[in-house]
């Protein structure tokens, strides 16, 4: 089996990407690990942590300071909270054998009262999460654009920490549900913390902070009977969607293969907002960022997903954690969208508004770096848990812009922190703090960790020199937008243009891309039990297409009812498609590294070819497994705990049992029904036969993804899956209903 390479770079021989590898080495049996010596006072210094160095490929500048807090325990001794050690944790200390326990037992009294404390608040939103460190590269000096320090040089990494989340679902929820992701990513900077607190859409539902209240109360579970989970098809979301048209836009994205996405690897990142980016002279243009996946941009189909809930709620976390784990680092590039105020003035859209896009054929997207995740946390909670990222953490030549979302936003989330996380110095637990030096006279409050010193907490002072003293024009500095206006409560006008940019979207998609939206409404408007709610949602529809509207209606056998009246009496823009905001415009570079494919076996499967292909699909980063109805000496997984939706392919090897039994029929079927590639080679084709698999598309023509080939042929229709799994699937298979 082919060797690959741990975190830590070391290598170790076993095949299977689901068994657990050793993190990083660390030295034998500390109880703390101690950050590297310096040889100087890191008072004194700067940071050794970032923006000095090119840390190799998995090794990551930030584990240092987080080494510090790392605790391993292996060969130590047990012990209380207080390092007592404990000689028995199994019994309490009672009065007798079977008398009553005595109120003496601290042991038992401190564990307890521990454990009875170990929860914490979820996040309001976004509960549901996974995340990963990593760095990002900056391809180039971009001084000319900005001062912010992971961009000042050509090569110059800076380490991150990146959380991907779902918004409504809580903690526990399954990942595969239809729903925006956050991509959420906190820069440890040499000049303090920048969190990019994104989405995989680059649009939101709302235009205003005032309505994100109202917006997430119609989209969590239902008060009354806390129903659904992590869903947005239910009554009280598509009545506030459907009395709040700015939603438009959003809507097609949401039902979109967007909200599906085949894995965190495989998604947009969009920084939403328009920001600003002041360089040194203090030049301000404005920017939106782009994350875009080198593994290509990929969806599940509905079906798929809706089973993967069952079959693997963690679907998505075990999927990041895999591939960093096996090596398969996750790759996205960094794109800007740089624009100036002349720019802004001719744009059909207002560059404030969250609910448009800036199309790149307008501006065209800048690569300007790449981030790569190539660590898995140690601790859940102690990391992914406790990470707080707050869309107001910029840095200097980063700026925010008037966007009333975002704006709402730069109070939201450091209000948030202190009661999620217990108080105003979360900001010191150790994901959280900046690798750069902090120095100020913020005081105290629960759980202070740092032991300020000297008896001057004030400033301006003269007892210490002035320090901690201000950094002036080294320091952030507000871009001085000149303000003008009364205080007032509205909007421009042209965030009244609700339809033209969700026009915009609907006619960018490719015609699956199309089906699946329609079915998507379909769906999400048949769980809605209020048909003035459906009613209202298609005179919304109404705005932006016939067909869409027309496919809808029918969906639900409803007429077509007049379109809800637009907002404004401006005409809609008429953009043209932008082929861009299609998900198959971005195809990616992986080929079939991390692709999962089954090979089904039985008592009679020739062993040798399924071996060859194995080791095959191994060598291009593939991740087979030899799947059968119970595990033994050949068999790796069961049909029953790895159903046919955890598969991207499946491979029949020769002389497999001609008959199968409805299990196997029901793993080939939902693989022909998902789009994927299905391969039977020599005898094996009778189990397709068998299960009625169809070898052409509907239109007649040969199915690419369903091969048959002699048995001596086998690795000629390898090639094929190959190709037909790199491409992602096989779209033009789809009837709805299914055919099989
Ligand atoms: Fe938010 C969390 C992204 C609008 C208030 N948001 C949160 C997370 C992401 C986003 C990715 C999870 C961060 C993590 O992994 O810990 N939010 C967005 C985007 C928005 C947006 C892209 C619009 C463009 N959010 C938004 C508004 C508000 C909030 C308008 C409130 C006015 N968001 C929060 C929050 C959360 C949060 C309540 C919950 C947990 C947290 O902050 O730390 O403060």
């Amino acid at each position: 089996m082919a060797k690959r390479k741990t975190n830590g770079g070391a290598e170790d021989s076993a095949g299977s990407i689901l068994s657990t590898v050793a993190g990083p080495s660390v030295p034998p049996h500390p109880t703390r690990l101690e950050p590297p010596a310096t040889g100087t006072s890191t008072e004194t210094v700067a940071s050794p942590k970032v923006g000095d160095g090119q840390p190799a490929i998995g090794e990551n500048a930030l584990n240092r300071p987080l080494d510090r807090v790392r605790v391993d325990d292996s060969a130590r001794e047990l012990t209380t909270n207080q390092a007592v050690p404990v000689a028995d944790n199994q019994n309490s200390l009672k009065a007798g054998l079977r008398g009553p326990t005595l109120m003496e037992d601290f042991i038992l009294r401190e564990k307890i009262t521990h454990f009875d404390h170990e929860r914490i608040p979820e996040r309001v939103v976004h509960a549901r999460g996974s995340a990963a460190h990593g760095y990002f590269e900056s391809y180039e000096d971009l001084g000319d654009l900005t001062r912010a320090a992971p961009f000042t040089a050509a090569g110059k990494r800076t380490p991150v920490f990146v959380r991907f989340s779902t918004v409504a679902g809580e903690r526990g929820s399954a990942d595969t549900v239809r729903d925006v992701r956050g991509f959420a990513v906190k820069f440890y900077t040499d000049k303090g913390n920048w969190d990019l607190v994104g989405n995989n859409m680059p649009v939101f539902f709302i235009q205003d902070a005032m309505k994100f209240p109202d917006l997430i109360h119609a989209v969590k579970p239902e008060p009354h009977n806390g129903m659904p989970q992590a869903a947005s098809a239910h009554d009280t979301f598509w009545d506030f969607a459907s009395l709040s048209p700015e939603i438009a836009h959003m809507l097609l994205w949401h039902t979109s293969d967007r909200a599906i996405p085949r894995s965190y690897r495989m998604m947009q990142g969009f920084g939403v907002h328009t920001f600003r980016l002041v360089n040194a002279q203090g030049v301000s243009v404005f920017c939106k960022f782009h994350w875009s996946p080198m593994a290509g941009t990929h969806s599940l189909v509905w079906d798929e997903a809706a089973r993967i809930t069952g079959a693997d709620p963690d679907f998505h976390r075990r999927d990041l954690w895999e591939a960093i784990d096996s090596g398969q680092f996750p790759e996205w590039e960094l794109g800007l969208q740089i624009f100036t105020e002349d720019q802004v003035a001719k744009f059909p859209f207002d560059i404030l508004d969250p609910t448009k896009i800036v199309p790149e054929e307008m501006v065209a997207v800048r690569t300007v770096g790449k981030m790569v995740l190539n660590r898995n946390p140690d601790n859940f909670f102690a990391e992914t848990e406790q990470v707080a990222f707050c869309a107001a953490h910029v840095v200097p030549g980063v700026d925010f812009s008037d966007d009333p979302l975002l704006q709402g936003r730069l109070h939201s989330y450091i209000d948030t922190q202190i009661s999620r996380l217990g108080g105003a110095n979360f900001h010191e637990i150790p994901i959280n703090t900046p690798v750069a030096q902090m120095h100020n006279n913020q005081r105290d409050g629960m759980h202070r960790q740092a032991i300020n010193r000297g008896r001057v907490n004030y400033e301006p002072n003269s007892l210490a020199g002035g320090c901690p003293f201000q950094a002036g024009a080294r320091g952030f500095v507000s871009f001085p937008e000149p303000q003008h206006g009364s205080k007032v409560r509205g909007k421009p006008e042209l965030f009244a243009d609700h339809y033209s940019q969700a026009r915009l979207f609907w006619i960018s998609q490719s015609l699956t891309e199309q089906r699946h939206i329609i079915a998507a409404f379909r769906f999400e408007l048949t769980r809605v039990q209020t048909p003035a709610v459906r009613q209202r949602v298609l005179a919304l529809l109404a705005n932006i297409d016939e067909v869409l509207v027309a496919s809808v209606a029918e969906g639900l056998g409803m007429s077509v009812p007049p379109p809800l009246p637009p907002a404004t009496d401006r005409p809609p823009y008429d953009y043209p498609p932008s082929p861009g905001l299609s998900l198959f415009a971005r195809p990616g570079s992986m080929g079939i590294r991390t692709r999962r494919v089954a090979l089904l076996v039985g008592a009679n499967t020739d062993l040798a070819q399924a071996r060859s292909l194995y080791a095959s699909l191994l060598d291009d980063g593939a991740v087979p497994r030899l799947i059968g109805e119970r595990i033994g000496p050949v068999v790796e997984i069961s049909l029953e705990t790895a159903p046919s939706v955890l598969w991207d392919g499946v491979i029949v090897p020769d002389a497999m049992p001609a008959v199968g039994d409805v299990t196997v029929f029901e793993f080939l079927k939902l693989q022909y029904r998902h789009g994927k590639p299905l391969l039977a080679l020599g005898n094996g084709a009778e189990l397709l036969k068998a299960a009625r698999i169809p070898h052409t598309l509907p239109h007649g023509v040969p199915d690419p993804g369903v091969i048959v080939a002699a048995a001596v042929d086998a690795m000629e229709a390898l090639a094929s899956v190959k190709a037909v799994l790199a491409q992602h699937r096989v779209y033009a298979r789809e009837t709805d209903p299914p055919r099989v």
